[in-house]
């Protein structure tokens, strides 16, 4: 992609609405734009991180076996009546009523919906377990949207359902969705602590929040230090290991500032860390919360009704992109881990009135995106400074270079902007490099 063509209207000045260091980069870096009060619009830059990350939760999700669909995200109010929620909710949510006077609501999640679906479908133990997702924007009318996509109104959200014919089918999803989530945010980047949390309004009484830690986190949280020390990219995890890394995550002391009691803490002070931390997952197993009152059963073994044991997981696929920035930038802008990158390779021409540098620009970017790599090609007419801060600031991993200098010697000058190490490079060796 040239920048000279390409939509991204960096702000050198720090917005005053932003009290939070992702939500002003990303409002700097061009990547979203606030429509009113909580809801975003998406432009190109901050679009391709979301679906980056949409991607690798997608992967994890097949991986563990759940199957992708897509509901509406406007909702009838009968199901909510149904189950019960439709009062406890309150005003979070928003409710509209349609042209033939019925009342629809804008879902802030989707148990009642998923639940309606599987009754209506599935009749029989045999069609079991089952575990369904999508990825689809919610809206909760929050009473103070701030901090930007890290507390929306309207947000992007991957939540899945899953329907098991006993409980302790029902753990035993709950234990794949648990080492999913650890895969999912290990591969963004981001060193996810599982801590024990309220239920609130989805209700269960078995539940973790995935909590990330970053200075400006929203909540404290307190957590055994050996957390540090954890690889949480665990591979293969079969079906008999899952419990015990479940186990493993769980067997460390960690808790968010509502559940933490000093006096009552089983960890030694010299052990014990506190630090601020963002929650980008939360999951919950309720059992029969929600398919008794709707009436969610299946046929069992023995020909009798059994009603199925349901557990439902939240990933907040917005917020993980104010999340990753919090965890991972400096004073000069964003540092992308590679996986959610919006490209890999920043291509800056630093002469665009030279006709040799121009070439070997040109030359570059075509191979670079023939090869597969994701460029983003500065060929604006711009001082050399102004383009090294732009790329600073939106914080691709590669910065490549070329000025008069390096044409004359055939080098290509490549900084990797989360460690700044500096290389001087033949065009060859740079695709070399960065084909991997
Ligand atoms: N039904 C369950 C699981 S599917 C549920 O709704 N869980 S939740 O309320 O905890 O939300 C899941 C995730 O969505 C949270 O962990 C958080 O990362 C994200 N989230 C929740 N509220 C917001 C919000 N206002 N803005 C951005 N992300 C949010």
């Amino acid at each position: 992609m040239r920048l000279s063509q390409y939509f991204m209207p960096t702000l050198r000045e720090n917005p005053t609405e932003a009290q939070i260091v992702s939500h002003r980069l990303m409002l700097r870096a061009g990547m979203v734009r606030q429509a009113s009060a909580g809801i975003y619009s998406w432009l190109p830059l901050g679009f391709r991180v979301l679906k980056k990350i949409e991607q690798i939760v997608r992967e994890e999700q097949d991986r563990a076996g759940a199957q992708e669909m897509l509901m509406p995200t406007i909702q009838a109010a009968d199901l909510w009546v149904e189950s019960g929620r439709y009062d406890d909710y309150g005003k979070e949510m928003l409710r509209i009523k349609d042209r033939q006077d019925r009342e629809m609501l804008y879902g802030p999640t989707n148990e009642e919906l998923i639940t309606d679906i599987f009754r209506n479908n599935i009749k029989s133990y045999k069609d079991l377990p089952k575990n369904l997702y999508h990825i689809q924007w919610k809206f909760r009318d929050e009473i103070r949207p701030r901090f930007g996509v890290m507390r929306g109104r309207e947000f992007l959200m991957k939540d899945n359902y899953s329907f098991d014919l006993d409980d302790e089918a029902g753990r035993r999803s709950y234990n794949a969705m648990f080492v999913a989530y650890l895969r999912t945010f290990a591969r963004m980047g981001l060193k996810p602590i599982p801590m024990a949390a309220d239920t609130g309004p989805i209700g269960g009484d078995l539940s973790h929040e995935f909590i990330v830690l970053a200075e400006t986190g929203e909540s404290e949280v307190f957590y055994h230090k050996d957390f540090e020390t954890f690889d949480a990219l665990i591979e293969n995890a079969g079906q008999d290991d899952l419990q015990s890394v479940v186990d493993h995550w769980t067997g460390l002391y960690a808790a968010t500032d509502e559940k933490h009691d000093p006096a009552g803490c089983p960890v030694a002070a010299a052990d014990l860390k506190s630090r601020r931390g963002i929650e980008v997952g939360h999951i919950f197993y309720f059992g029969d919360k929600y398919s008794k009152p709707l009436g969610a059963a299946v046929q069992g073994p023995d020909g009798e009704a059994v009603t199925v044991q349901m557990g439902s997981y939240g990933i907040g696929v917005s917020r993980l992109v104010g999340a990753i920035i919090e965890a991972s930038h400096d004073e000069a802008g964003i540092i992308w881990p590679e996986s959610v990158a919006p490209f890999k390779v920043g291509l800056l021409n630093l002469r665009v009135d030279d006709a040799a540098c121009a070439n070997a620009c040109d030359d570059l970017y075509d191979k670079l995106s023939a090869a597969g790599i994701e460029v983003l090609y500065d060929d604006r007419d711009e001082r050399a400074g102004a383009k090294f801060s732009t790329m600073d600031l939106i914080g691709l991993p590669w910065q490549t270079a070329i000025g008069p200098r390096g044409v004359k010697s055939g080098i290509v000058e490549v900084k990797n902007r989360a460690t700044g190490e500096r290389l001087e490079l033949s065009p060859d060796d740079v695709l070399t490099r960065l084909a991997g």
